[in-house]
């Protein structure tokens, strides 16, 4: 079936629409930073920079790395921007952007989140790593498309009783990362989480400046909570976005986060850049090792 020119948005150039990106300027890993500046600092590392790009907030490098082609682009920040640049990727991939028809063959992205996160907890320091093993989303995204999500529905009720969740926020799902590129990226340096997506920087996560949230208590629900020695671990603002639509999507996804803030302790990271730079580097490391 062909897509039509309103949902299917290509730009003069044979682009699409809020990426502004081709088919042949992505690589089939692509790294994934909020901030727009981030970008340079992950392709800097690179052996060689054939495409730059950008649009809007979305900036995007290609290039190679020891001889793997790789791809950086930004996303800015929250799941709404996710929607957009999981599906405007996957059209590159998976639409013949000519004929506007899905393709028979499709292809399978690998997604790396490279960002920045509070710790919930004490022993999860600032200027650690921590890899998003399991996410829950305050979002409502997959809940706009009809493949429904039914993987870890237990861990759900669960959560939803223990933080006495107000069902007017929305209706929080759990996701996993993929397993296999969680084996290729963890080691004694990064800690292993269960990510909470939230869907604002403030209020949604229970920082107080002027206005009362709707639950003062929330950010202590979520550090107690446990499900058979599960805890919830850190706060940030898009990876069960990431997980929720490579699933949908078929492809397979990672976020890997730098802790800059530790809420409990009311402390922030005193060397925010070179943190961000190691997980750049041990990033990179891996998926070319
Ligand atoms: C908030 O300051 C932003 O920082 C975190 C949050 O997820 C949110 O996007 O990640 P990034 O540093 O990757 O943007």
């Amino acid at each position: 079936m062909k897509i039509a020119e309103s949902e299917l948005i290509i730009n003069p150039d044979g682009s699409i629409y809020h990426l502004n990106l081709l088919p042949e300027d992505i690589a089939e890993t692509i790294i994934f930073v909020g901030d727009p500046d981030r970008v340079s600092h992950v392709s800097k590392h690179f052996d060689t920079i054939e495409v730059q790009k950008s649009k809007r907030e979305f900036v995007t490098h290609t290039g190679t790395l020891k001889g793997k082609r790789l791809t950086v682009i930004s996303t800015g920040i929250g799941t709404d921007n996710i929607d957009i640049v999981l599906n405007e990727l996957d059209a590159l991939v998976n639409i013949d952007l000519k004929s506007r028809k899905v393709k028979d063959q499709l292809t399978s992205l690998e997604i790396i989140r490279i960002g920045t996160s509070g710790s919930l907890h004490s022993d999860i320091k600032v200027d650690e790593f921590l890899i998003s093993e399991l996410a829950v989303g305050f979002d409502n995204l997959p809940h706009f498309y009809k493949d429904q999500f039914t993987e870890n529905k237990e861990i759900e009720v669960y959560f939803k009783k223990h933080t006495d969740w107000y069902s007017e926020k929305s209706s929080p799902y759990i996701v996993n990362a993929d397993p296999g590129l969680v084996e290729r990226l963890r080691s004694d340096e990064t800690h292993m989480g269960f990510t909470a997506t939230s869907i604002g920087f403030y209020g949604p996560q229970s920082r107080i400046l002027r206005l009362e949230p709707q639950d003062r208590e929330l950010n202590d629900k979520l550090a107690s909570f446990n499900y058979e020695g599960r805890r919830i671990t850190n706060l940030e603002m898009e990876t069960a976005g990431i997980y929720v639509m490579s699933k949908l999507l078929g492809h397979k996804a990672i976020s890997m986060n730098c802790i800059l803030a530790n809420r409990p302790d009311g402390e922030f990271s005193k060397t925010p850049a070179s943190s961000v730079n190691r997980l750049i580097r041990y990033t990179l490391e891996k998926i070319t090792a």
